[in-house]
Formats: C-alpha cells, sequence, structure tokens
C-alpha cells in the first residue's frame, strides 16, 4: 500500500514505520504524502486507540533527504509536505507515541517532537541538524522544543546542534523514558497496549485543549476546560469509569 513506510494494525494500536532504513528513514515528499496517509487512515479507524510511529533499521529518521531533493523552495516543501503532516498528527484526537529506536535528527526530531510521548531506546539520540546545513529548525521543532525543554536548553540545542544521548533527552525532559534495547519494543507495545484501553475521548480533548492552552489566558481554558468536560461526561467511558469504581472493579473502557 505505501512505499516509503509501512501501516499496520495490531489489536487496538496503528504502527507506522518509515522504511527507508538505507538512508536512515529520510524524508522525502513521497513519505510526506503517505505519513499523513497513514495518519489520517488511523484518524477514521474506530477500532484504533493508539498510534506509534518507530523508523525501520538502527534510525527513527534523519530528516530531510540531502541527496536526492532537487527543491529550492524549502517554504513550499514545509507548507506542502512537513507542516500538513505536523497538523495531521497533532489534530488527531488519538495518543500518538514515538517510538526513537535510533537517531531522530533534523526533521526526523521534530516529526518525534511532535508526537504526544517519546519513548527512546538507550540507543537513541537526539540532534538538531538543521544548523549545520545552515538551516532553522522546522516542522513544528521551534513551537514544541521550548514548550518541553523550556526557552534556554531548546536555544542551546538549537543552535549549538550537538548530538544529545536518550539519557540526556530524558533528563531534558525531551522524553518519557529509556529503555535498554532488548526491551525496548515489549515496553512500547506495552505502552501503546495501555494507552489504547483507556478512555480515548477524554485523552482526545485532553490532547486538544492542552495544545490550545499554551495561546490561551485562563479565563479561555476554563471555559475549554468546562466545553470538554461537557463532552467527556457524556461518554459510555464516564459511565463506565463510574460504575466500575463503585462496583470496586477495573472499568472496560471502549472509547466512546
Ligand atoms: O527541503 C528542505 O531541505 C528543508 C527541510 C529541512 C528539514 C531537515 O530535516 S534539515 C536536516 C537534514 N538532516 C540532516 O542534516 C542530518 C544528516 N545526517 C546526519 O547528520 C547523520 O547521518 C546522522 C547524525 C543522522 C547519523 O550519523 P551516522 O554516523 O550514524 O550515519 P551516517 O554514516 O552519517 O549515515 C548513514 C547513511 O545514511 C549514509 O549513507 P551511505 O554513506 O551509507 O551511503 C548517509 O549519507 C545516509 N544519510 C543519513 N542522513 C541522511 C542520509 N541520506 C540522505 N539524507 C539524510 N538526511
Amino acid at each position: 500500500m505505501f512505499e516509503t513506510i509501512s501501516y499496520e494494525t495490531r489489536g487496538k494500536t496503528a504502527w507506522i514505520t518509515l522504511n527507508r532504513p538505507d538512508k536512515l528513514n529520510a524524508f522525502t515528499s513521497l513519505m510526506h504524502r503517505e505519513m499523513v496517509a497513514a495518519i489520517k487512515e488511523a484518524n477514521k479507524d474506530s477500532g484504533v486507540r493508539a498510534v506509534v510511529i518507530t523508523g525501520a533499521g538502527r534510525a527513527f529518521c534523519s530528516g530531510q533527504d540531502l541527496s536526492g531533493s532537487t527543491d529550492t523552495d524549502y517554504g513550499e516543501v514545509l507548507r506542502k509536505g512537513y507542516n500538513p503532516m505536523v497538523q495531521a498528527l497533532v489534530s488527531m484526537e488519538k495518543p500518538v507515541i514515538a517510538a526513537v529506536n535510533g537517531v531522530a535528527a533534523g526533521a526526523g526530531m521534530s516529526l518525534a517532537l511532535a508526537c504526544d510521548f517519546r519513548i527512546a531506546s538507550e540507543k537513541a539520540s537526539f540532534i538538531e541538524a538543521f544548523i549545520h546545513v545552515g538551516l532553522v529548525p522546522d516542522s513544528g521543532n521551534l513551537y514544541f522544543l521550548p514548550r518541553l525543554v523550556g526557552h534556554a536548553k531548546a536555544m542551546e540545542l538549537a543552535v549549538l546542534g550537538e548530538k544529545i544521548t536518550a539519557q540526556q533527552a530524558k533528563e531534558f525532559g525531551l522524553v518519557t523514558k529509556t529503555v535498554s534495547e532488548e526491551e525496548f519494543m515489549l515496553e512500547v507495545e506495552t505502552f501503546a497496549e495501555k494507552l489504547s484501553n483507556m478512555p480515548t475521548k477524554a485523552i482526545g480533548l485532553i490532547k486538544r485543549y492542552m495544545n490550545k492552552s499554551w495561546e490561551s489566558d485562563l479565563n479561555e481554558v476554563l471555559e475549554y476546560e468546562a466545553q470538554a468536560q461537557k463532552i467527556a461526561g457524556e461518554s459510555e467511558d464516564h459511565q463506565e469509569g463510574l460504575a466500575a469504581f463503585l462496583d470496586k472493579r477495573k472499568p472496560a473502557f471502549t472509547g466512546k
């Protein structure tokens, strides 16, 4: 179905794997289009309640393919390629995990930052590679990075472009957890399964309004919370959560 990525569902989780291992999964315009199609597919499939994005081979993603591009207007590359991908990820009201199996460089790091959670293999590393080719961080990197690590650290990473280890990324608050190479996939599967059994609607609402909160004042956020709680309060999962609490049993959420 896809040339540059693979897409499969396992249980309630959709797995999107960047699949150009000989180029360390570098982005091409086809990969942008395929990513958007895969994200939309996961979004519209009501059986999918968590999404994992990872890389084939030893890398997560090395950013823009520097070997084959004939595009000279990078603004258009971003508007047509990267930006729709980031927007599709952020607007998907399901949890998205970046399973960072290896190096995440340039726009590959941006892709990881645009996900809701990052689990890093001990072998993973992160590099704001843009500066080394005279470019600026893109694909939401300037938005997400300072929000995740704070302004000072974001400036340091973006301007100096030094590679950081998974452990450093954990210390800076970039990743949820780091896991040994041997346990990495099992840990990602377990984490995705946990998320996929949670109240998906409520997670989607948290994601929607937490993102909006960055551009809002307190009164707006208070109103967003009221709107979100009205929707969550009318969900089947809320009823199930209440019933399970009263019955002293584990809830069986369906995502509805
Ligand atoms: O349209 C636009 O350009 C604007 C948008 C820009 C967004 C961006 O992402 S700009 C930043 C682009 N990415 C980079 O600058 C990263 C370039 N790659 C590296 O710095 C290093 O490869 C890594 C730090 C990612 C990994 O280093 P290492 O030592 O583990 O591997 P390597 O030996 O450098 O790479 C292995 C192979 O992958 C090698 O090919 P070969 O020699 O075995 O045939 C290398 O050329 C290839 N490769 C790695 N990254 C890319 C790539 N090929 C094409 N594009 C790449 N980005």
